[in-house]
């Protein structure tokens, strides 16, 4: 898989008031500018091509533009954010990726779903179901890319915000998870790069052509990286962090 194109969103002024359980404090707004400019040029250097959108003020959340859209080779699929406050994200980002795609499917109620919770891995898609999405939002999603002849499989999240908070896919055949992962019995026999506990924060990593973006500061998880063969570019998010956000939630690729 080789992607071209991203999108991302520069946080708004109310940024700060972003949901939040990771106990971290309120992030520095200047400080989160920064890292998200540091954040495209490392996708820049992915030779992506990054569509930056001007912030959202109505939706703290809306810089974490990841949740708010599946982009698959040949459809887009608009979610629906288990977060109330998030449900109207949709919107813009709808327009944003009408630009590129010609079909777009959405999906609705009952049904939540946020694409923290996709997993790509090669041709099939891991969905967690979690706080944020819940079976209905999986079902339709399963339903969707069965219908174009993707496969798909379903995975509980315990503990934790998404399935991508815990597991990341690095291309050839290769995951970066945490211990609840590790031992899922969807996983447990594949290869996997192991995250200690302590570190789990680093599971969300980034594969971009080639490249594995890394969270700063969890130096066990980016040796391991490093030693599986893979090039690395450390980036330092700490103000999204403390929104419970990681480096796949600022972006889509495709
Ligand atoms: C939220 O709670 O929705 C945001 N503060 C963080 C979303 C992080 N997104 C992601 O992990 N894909």
């Amino acid at each position: 898989m080789r992607f071209s194109h991203a999108i991302v969103r520069k946080p708004c002024k109310n940024f700060t008031e972003g949901l939040s359980s990771a106990g971290l404090g309120k992030p520095d707004y200047s400080l989160a500018l920064r890292q998200h400019h540091e954040y495209v040029r490392a996708l820049e250097i992915c030779r992506l091509e990054v569509t930056v959108l001007p912030p959202d003020e109505e939706y703290p959340d809306s810089t974490f533009v990841e949740d708010t859209a599946l982009l698959t080779r040949y459809i887009a699929i608009t979610t629906r954010p288990g977060a109330e406050s998030r449900l109207g994200e949709i919107n813009e980002v709808h327009r944003a990726v009408g630009s590129y795609y010609e079909n777009i499917f959405t999906i609705h109620e009952p049904g939540t779903l946020e694409a923290g919770d996709v997993m790509m891995a090669g041709e099939h898609f891991y969905i967690g179901i979690s706080e944020r999405t819940n079976r209905e939002g999986a079902r339709q999603l399963l339903q969707i890319l069965e219908h174009h002849g993707i496969t798909a499989s379903l995975v509980e999240v315990p503990g934790m915000l998404h399935l991508k908070t815990g597991i990341s896919y690095l291309e050839n055949n290769t995951f970066l998870a945490v211990d609840t992962f590790r031992m899922h019995p969807e996983f447990r026999h594949r290869n996997i790069i192991p995250v200690p506990n302590h570190e789990a924060y680093a599971a969300n990593s980034l594969w971009v052509n080639g490249m594995v973006l890394v969270p700063q500061g969890f130096p066990i998880t980016l040796k391991n990286i490093r030693n599986t063969g893979y090039e690395t570019i450390e980036l330092d998010i700490s103000e999204f962090r403390k929104l419970d956000g990681g480096l796949s939630c600022l972006s889509l690729r495709f």
